[in-house]
């Protein structure tokens, strides 16, 4: 039915037993390690559903939550062409959420079962998003630094192990690539600007260049899923892999725009031919991602709310396809 979205679950069949289990997770591994995709309807471990369940679906959130602080300016673009564009992002946003929640749908979990753990607060999203756009520049920012570490590890996702993800991400990269060159060209703009715009714009980088480098989660030493997931190849690079990716792309970006990174400790390291950088303060991480960061509670309220005031869209859509069901029937 239109709107329903309870979705057949994989069929259940006789659990296998130890020796067959062990050669299945033998076979499976082998596809990952072969660089075979796996496809909704093979053979996966539970953990590896589950895994991927998670991670998706945290995905699908933060494009859905993530058209929040941006939704905030569209009323306040400083022109039509700006507004069009970011008019355009947030849709695209909505999209990527939309593909990744048909994606996490193939693993036999639901859009709708997926929603209201976010609604309930027990599924998590990109802590990048719990941070206001306080400025015009933000959009800019947002679009440059956000959008670009949301690439550098989308592109990595793309060459993963499960099928219907990694074929979402590669459309997904391609719009998020427009996404960083639009916000680039406006803090371009800012930056040949008068004096104020370009400390707007120095202001807004100097807030979001720490919460963007939190974007690809813990130290590896302190990630709990990478080593299973890089053996599974749900995940290609590690979290400090690209963080590290995402700087050394960065920084000279930053000095085209003659602006200044917010950290000390950012060199080139000739040894190591990459930026050092400084220590992230993971407090403010930990924070952020127990629901205490600056937007937590307006963003998941704003969410709660515009699930709530679209009931009356689900029930005539329902209305809708229950009637049309009824006259096929006759
Ligand atoms: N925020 O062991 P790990 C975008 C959690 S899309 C919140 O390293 P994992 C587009 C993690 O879930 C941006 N929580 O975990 C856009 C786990 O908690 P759990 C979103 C975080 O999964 C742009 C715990 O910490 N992209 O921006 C964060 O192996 C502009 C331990 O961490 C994706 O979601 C965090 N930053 O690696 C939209 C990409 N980091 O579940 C609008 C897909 C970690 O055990 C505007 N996800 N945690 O309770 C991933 O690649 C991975 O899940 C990582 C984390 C890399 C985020």
């Amino acid at each position: 039915m239109y709107g329903d979205t309870s979705i057949q679950k994989p069929m259940k069949i006789a659990e296998p037993t130890s020796e067959e289990q062990a050669k299945l997770e033998a076979r499976f591994q082998q596809m990952v390690d072969d660089d075979i995709k796996i496809e909704p309807q093979d053979w996966m471990p539970d953990a590896y559903r589950k895994t991927l369940v998670r991670q998706m679906s945290q995905h699908a959130h933060s494009e859905v939550i993530g058209m929040q602080p941006e939704g905030n300016w569209l009323t306040r673009a400083p022109s039509l062409r700006r507004k069009v564009i970011l008019l355009a992002k947030i849709q695209d946003e909505g999209g990527h959420g939309l593909y990744i929640y048909s994606a996490a749908e193939t693993l036999g979990t639901s859009r709708e079962d997926m929603c209201k753990a976010l609604r309930d607060g027990k599924a998590k999203y990109s802590s990048i998003f719990n941070y206001p756009a306080l400025t015009w520049a933000d959009i800019g920012t947002i679009g440059w630094l956000v959008d670009g570490a949301a690439i550098t590890n989308q592109v990595a996702l793309s060459k993963g192990s499960y099928g219907p993800y990694c074929r979402a991400m590669i459309r997904i990269c391609k719009e998020e690539s427009f996404h960083q060159r639009q916000g680039y060209e406006l803090l371009l703009s800012l930056s040949k600007g008068t004096a104020e715009q370009k400390a707007m714009l120095q202001d807004s980088v100097n807030r979001f260049w720490w919460p963007s480098l939190m974007m690809f989660g813990p130290n590896d030493a302190d990630s709990p899923h990478s080593a299973q997931s890089m053996k599974w190849k749900i995940k290609k690079k590690s979290n400090d892999q690209l963080r590290q990716e995402f700087i050394d792309a960065t920084v000279p970006q930053a000095e085209f725009l003659g602006i200044t990174l917010p950290d000390p400790d950012l060199k080139w390291n000739e040894e190591r031919g990459h930026y050092d950088y400084g220590e992230i303060d993971w407090e403010e991480f930990a924070h952020v991602i127990k629901g205490n960061g600056p937007c937590n509670k307006q963003r998941a309220a704003a969410y709660t709310k515009a699930h709530e005031d679209g009931a009356w869209v689900r029930e005539a859509a329902n209305a809708y396809a229950a009637k049309h069901a009824a006259q096929a029937a006759e």
